[in-house]
């Protein structure tokens, strides 16, 4: 008897607009069986750790993104989870930042694997901001196009005008696509998930991105932390990083373009990789 195909899903979206935030909320909703690939673009692979944290079966694809740069290293992730004494009931991509999904679901077009649908996380905060810039624009356009959900994330932070904007881009963009605005209607589109259509990637290469590590010479104190972020030229689009601070703390740095947050975590300093638009 052959087994059946395991149902993959996408999850994808500009840098810093939820995706492991939401991941990590369906996780611990209590799934089981459930296989995680997560694609950090950065050098050190900080979302695998926080997943990693409420979640054993995670496996991480870094330094590059997978839609272009390391794409084998996705297609060999795949076969080895099919290769496996039990195969995994789900497996759910957190595709980098960066990626065009529709690049990275082209991979779950294998045997073995149910294709079951991309959804795209579009930050209401940042989006139509980001938008603005030619740097970044065609990378959410394709993000956009690429989704068979689109999920407003952060509408708690975001203005009026900010969601007015970015319904009115997204709604041109991707008329026909279901669009929801809470972490309870995603999780109802996965449960119900069909084998998703196929969409074609867009073609060319989405904008170019590059990325570092800053290590403090020092463990700074939370002031120099504080003013190190705030100093970060403005190309800087995304930081991300645990850092161990003067006095023994280690605080996890999540900041995209207006918004910075810093908070306690148990676990070990990885540097704070930071991604440029180019
Ligand atoms: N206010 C608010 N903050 C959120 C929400 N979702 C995520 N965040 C915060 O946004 C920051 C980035 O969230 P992540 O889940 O790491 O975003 P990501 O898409 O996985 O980021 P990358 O993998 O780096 O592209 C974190 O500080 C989160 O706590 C939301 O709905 N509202
Ligand atoms: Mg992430
Ligand atoms: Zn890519």
């Amino acid at each position: 008897m052959t087994n059946p195909r395991v149902p993959t899903f996408v999850i994808a979206g500009y840098l810093g607009s939820g995706k492991t935030t939401f991941i990590n909320a369906l996780l611990s909703g209590g799934a089981t069986n459930v296989a995680v690939v997560v694609n950090d673009f950065g050098d050190v692979n900080i979302d695998a750790s926080l997943i990693r944290q409420t979640h054993a079966d995670t496996i991480e694809l870094t330094n590059g993104c997978i839609c272009c740069a390391i794409g084998g290293s996705l297609a060999d992730t795949l076969f080895t989870l099919l290769d496996r004494p039990t195969i995994p009931s789900t497996v759910i991509i957190e595709a980098s930042g960066v990626a065009d999904p529709a690049s990275v679901a082209a991979y779950t077009h294998i045997s073995g694997l149910s294709p079951a649908g991309t959804v795209v996380l579009i930050d209401a905060s940042e989006f139509s901001d980001n938008h603005r810039n030619e740097l970044i624009r065609s990378t959410l356009e394709r993000q956009v196009r690429a989704a068979h959900l689109l999920a407003f994330t952060k509408t708690d932070i975001a203005t009026d005008v900010q969601r007015n904007e970015v319904e009115l881009i997204v709604s041109a963009l991707a008329p026909q696509t279901p669009a929801v605005a809470t972490t309870a209607e995603i999780l109802a589109f996965l449960v119900d998930a069909q084998p998703s259509p196929r969409i074609d990637p867009a073609p060319g290469a989405h904008n170019r991105f590059s990325s570092r590590t800053h290590h403090f010479s020092r463990p700074p104190s939370r002031n120099e932390l504080l003013e190190f972020l705030t100093a970060l030229p403005r190309s800087i689009v995304r930081a991300k990083g645990i850092v161990e601070l003067s006095d023994g703390e280690c605080v996890l740095v999540q900041q995209t373009g207006h918004h910075r947050a810093l908070s306690a975590i148990d676990a070990a300093p990885t540097g704070i990789v930071l991604i440029s638009s180019e």
